[in-house]
């Protein structure tokens, strides 16, 4: 038996030894710690999984059973390494994996315990699956599913553990490791928003950040002011696209029993306009979100159309409260978004009882802003919640806000937002924006009407030429002319670039506490339940293995993006399996020759046995 110890960490190095033993599982995200050996365990037909009877648990365990006697996975992705070391029938079959758990009780909080053991020793009849809490043997139960493979692709093949003896200690890097989907530029469906939850689970992602309602439309059908959703959801072909709270109940059921929580945001008091069923409440409502002289300072709001909650207004606040009463009480998370991102200050000037207010009581736009915002959050923590704003109020405008307030960082430094006082959430839009190079949602771009690249300037290029002679021929204005095409947040966040994302880069050991984890975020302007699942997957998983595995593994070296590239591309096709629209990130060709697309000469890995091509 040879036993190959492999830590992510030690990975490279041990690659490059002789006599290490293929690699031909992947698994997605990276456990901490991995050591496998080159036993090919069956599993009996008769396979089950032991687990102590609590209903989340059983109904986990079946699911699994289910999924990995479909699934019969075998890899897209071809083994390489050494094959001099192939694999060997172990003696045996699997029976069972026996499941235990320390404390049965524990409930899914944002601090609860998600780790877990997997252990298969190499001829063994029963495995174990070892953990602190339900939520933690269900991420070990999905590691298991990707351990398990089919000996062919027929239909009725058998399955078994490829490595055994394997083992495997795993837990996650951040406690928050979510994605915000947002369903008021467009609508999802209750299915796209159960579908996108499987996503969650099979990556070990345990927060949805649900961005319901903004500008456009208010989807949710509130009870306690039912004219909120009559007013402002959608409607599309007759049919209203709004949650009733049991599609809401639903959903959280759903997310629960595979270990995610759903925290909701009803942003405010900007990105408000759809608000409009209780009239009086906003200001500048349904302007045009530009003036006339389409100067952004101008501007009633970042996006059509325009509507800001009214902060002088004591009706506004009635009905807030009325709002985050009803919302806290059917979303039972810890965690309740407050929102609070770009505020417009010239959609409250604009308000003649706004402006005079300001005047007579000599406050500024920011001054009514901190004072909505305290508010806002009074009620959240009335109602027993722990708040979550975007960044803007703090790291932007310096306002007031109480510390025990979480911050959503998507524009500012997390550094910032940390020395101010407060646990953060990773979103740098740079990175973690998975909307950004959609293009141009506004009517009437005619910037990118170029038809030939436009000049550089005479007296720069021959500035350049006497100056920097090695430069000159760098000087054909861009290829891209015509631009970003509108678009803000340009270029396309690749799986590498979201991989990439470090949040925790230059922080002290001590500020690194501070931050909880990270939330891709896919605004829907240009997404529907036609491109959802293409937009998030597979980079949403990219960042689900940046949070649970990390950017750094236990030894602290940082993860290599080579490493991770084959077991992306299996992972890949598995989710596409397993029912999700995912895009796919290279020609099949690569992954049928291991680096053979990678981007430097030599190959990162040998392959004597790179199984041949096409
Ligand atoms: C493969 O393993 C054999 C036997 O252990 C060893 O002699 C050989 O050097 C290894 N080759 C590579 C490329 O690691
Ligand atoms: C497991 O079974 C195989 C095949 O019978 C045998 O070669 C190997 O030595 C066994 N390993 C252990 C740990 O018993
Ligand atoms: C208005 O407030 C500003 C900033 O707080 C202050 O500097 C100014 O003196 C105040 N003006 C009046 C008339 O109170
Ligand atoms: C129909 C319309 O509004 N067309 C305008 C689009 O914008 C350009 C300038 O960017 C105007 O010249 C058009 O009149």
């Amino acid at each position: 038996m040879k036993v190959a110890v492999i830590s992510a960490a030690i990975a490279t190095a041990l690659f490059a030894v002789p006599s290490v033993a293929i690699i031909d599982t992947f698994l997605w995200p990276i456990p901490q710690s991995l050591s496998w050996g080159d036993g090919k365990l069956n599993i009996d037909n008769s396979f089950k999984f032991d687990a102590p009877n609590v209903p989340e648990l059983q109904a986990a365990v079946a699911r699994y059973k289910k999924l990995i006697w479909k699934e019969r996975w075998t890899s897209v992705q071809v083994p390489f390494g050494n094959a001099t070391t192939q694999n060997h029938a172990s003696h045996g079959k699997l029976k069972s994996i026996s499941i235990s758990i320390k404390d049965k009780k524990a409930d899914l909080s944002p601090d609860v315990d998600e780790s877990y053991t997997i252990d298969i020793p190499e001829n063994a009849s029963t495995g174990t699956i070892t953990a602190q809490t339900i939520w933690g043997a269900m991420h070990g139960l999905e590691t298991f599913s990707q351990l398990v493979k089919a000996t062919s692709d027929s239909h009725n093949a058998g399955l078994y553990v490829a490595k055994t003896p394997v083992k495997i200690k795993d837990a996650p890097k951040f406690p928050y490791r979510g994605i915000m989907l947002d369903t008021a530029r467009n609508f999802y469906s209750v299915d796209d928003i159960l579908r996108t939850i499987d996503g969650m689970s099979y990556n070990k992602m345990n927060v949805l950040h649900w961005h319901i309602t903004d500008s456009q439309s208010f989807p949710l059908l509130l009870e306690s002011v039912p004219e909120l959703g009559d007013k402002g959801a959608y409607t599309l072909h007759g049919k209203r696209l709004g949650y009733t709270k049991s599609d809401v109940k639903r959903i959280i059921k759903y997310a629960r029993a595979r270990g995610v929580r759903v925290v909701p945001e009803l942003d405010m008091p900007a990105h408000t306009a759809s608000w409009k069923g209780v009239e009086g409440i906003t200001t500048c409502t349904e302007q045009f979100y530009l003036d006339p002289t389409n100067d952004w300072g101008n501007r009633y709001a970042n996006e059509p159309t325009a509507g800001q909650l009214n902060p002088i207004n004591p009706k506004t606040y009635e009905i807030v409260n009325k709002v985050i009463d009803e919302v806290t009480s059917w979303f039972d998370d810890e965690y309740y978004h407050g929102g609070g991102d770009e505020p417009v200050n010239h959609c409250w000037q604009d308000d003649k009882g706004v402006s005079d207010y300001m005047q007579k009581n000599n406050v500024t736009g920011d001054d009514l802003l901190e004072t909505f915002l305290n508010k806002e959050l009074a009620t959240i923590k009335k109602n027993k919640k722990t708040a979550i704003l975007w960044e803007d109020a703090v790291t932007s405008l310096h306002l007031n806000i109480p510390k025990e307030t979480i911050l959503q960082v998507w524009t500012g430094s997390i550094k910032d937002a940390v020395q101010a006082g407060h646990k953060v959430i990773a979103s740098s839009y740079n990175f973690f924006y998975l909307d950004c190079r959609s293009g141009n949602w506004n009517g009437n771009d005619t910037t990118v009407d170029e038809q030939v690249p436009p000049t550089v300037p005479q007296k720069l290029q021959d500035y350049i030429n006497n100056n920097y002679p090695d430069w000159a021929g760098n000087l054909i204005a861009s290829p891209n002319f015509g631009g970003v095409a509108g678009d803000w947040c340009a270029p396309f966040k690749s799986w590498q670039r979201v991989y990439s994302y470090d949040v925790t880069y230059q922080l002290t050991k001590e500020e690194a506490k501070s931050v909880l984890g990270g939330e891709v975020a896919l605004w829907s302007e240009q997404s529907d339940s036609m491109t959802l699942d293409m937009k998030l997957w597979p980079r949403a998983a990219a960042a689900a293995e940046m949070l649970w595995s990390g950017r750094y593994d236990s030894t602290g070296k940082q993860r290599d993006i080579g490493e991770a590239m084959p077991r992306m591309f299996d992972w890949r096709y598995r989710l596409v399996e397993r029912g999700l629209r995912a895009e796919p990130i290279q020609p099949l060709w690569c992954g049928k020759n291991p680096h053979g697309c990678d981007l430097n000469y030599p190959w990162v890995f040998t392959h004597p046995n790179d199984g041949g091509g096409y």
